[in-house]
């Protein structure tokens, strides 16, 4: 039997590079598995396509955060049968990213409900983390997490910004506070802040490298 794969977990920002680097990270691997969330190939997934691209699909914030986690459990099988097979398993985005996007969207929409020109309601599971969190917990945990980040100025430079529900600058900017507080880099060593302010593709994919190396996962 071989050896147990490993799990290896991109995030980061809209447009930080997540989709580039995961490709990359995936080909320097001879046995590997690219698995990208949320992945609008299934069932779920294809709702979460809609509402991601029109604008007029109305989704209530838990339902959505629901949604998102159980795109993830329809490949929870094939994340644990490529483990034991031994696969490398490059995952770009995936629980954390869950998190923080509804989280912001609380911080987003308790920002509008103090602005009294706009109605809006605020949805208090959505603002809760140990809400957000349990319909994830039970997914197999990865061993390597890499969270790109850089500066929202940087960011909003980059092709194909704006098409999307959730590409908003000041959406962003809470966006990724809300990573920076749920990322429990503190406590967790498996978890790595990696900066890619002015750094190109071959820069990044270096730098990415590198952690894997000294981290011991690609043993
Ligand atoms: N979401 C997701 C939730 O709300 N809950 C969840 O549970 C999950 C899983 C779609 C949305 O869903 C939300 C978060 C998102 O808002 P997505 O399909 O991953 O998620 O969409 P995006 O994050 O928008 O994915 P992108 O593919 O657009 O961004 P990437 O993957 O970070 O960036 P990438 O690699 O495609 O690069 C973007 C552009 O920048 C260039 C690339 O060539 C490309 O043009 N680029 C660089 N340019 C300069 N320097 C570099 N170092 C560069 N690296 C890449
Ligand atoms: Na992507």
């Amino acid at each position: 039997m071989s050896p147990r794969g490993q799990l290896i977990l991109i995030e980061g920002l809209d447009r930080s590079g997540k989709s580039t680097q995961s490709s990359i990270l995936t080909a320097k691997f001879s046995k590997s598995k690219l698995l990208k969330f949320p992945d609008r190939t299934t069932k779920i997934g294809s709702i979460i396509n809609e509402y991601l691209t029109d604008k007029s699909v109305q989704l209530s914030d838990q339902s959505a955060h629901l949604l998102f986690s159980a795109n993830r459990w329809e490949l929870n099988n094939e994340i644990i049968q490529l483990l034991n097979e031994g696969y490398f398993i490059i995952l770009d985005r995936y629980i954390y990213s869950g998190i923080a996007y509804s989280l912001a969207k609380y911080e987003f929409s308790k920002r509008n409900a103090n602005d009294s020109t706009v109605t809006s309601t605020v949805d208090e599971q959505i603002g809760d983390v140990n809400w957000l969190i349990g319909p994830d917990l039970g997914l197999p945990k990865p061993d390597l997490t890499l969270f790109l980040t850089l500066d929202l100025a940087e960011l909003s430079n980059r092709k194909g910004w704006g098409e999307e529900r959730y590409e908003l600058q000041e959406f962003q900017t809470i966006v990724k506070k809300s990573f920076l507080r749920i990322l429990p880099t503190d406590t967790d060593d498996s978890i790595e802040i990696v900066d890619v302010n002015n750094k190109n593709i071959e820069q990044v994919t270096k730098l990415i490298w590198d952690i894997v190396e000294k981290k011991g996962v690609n043993a």
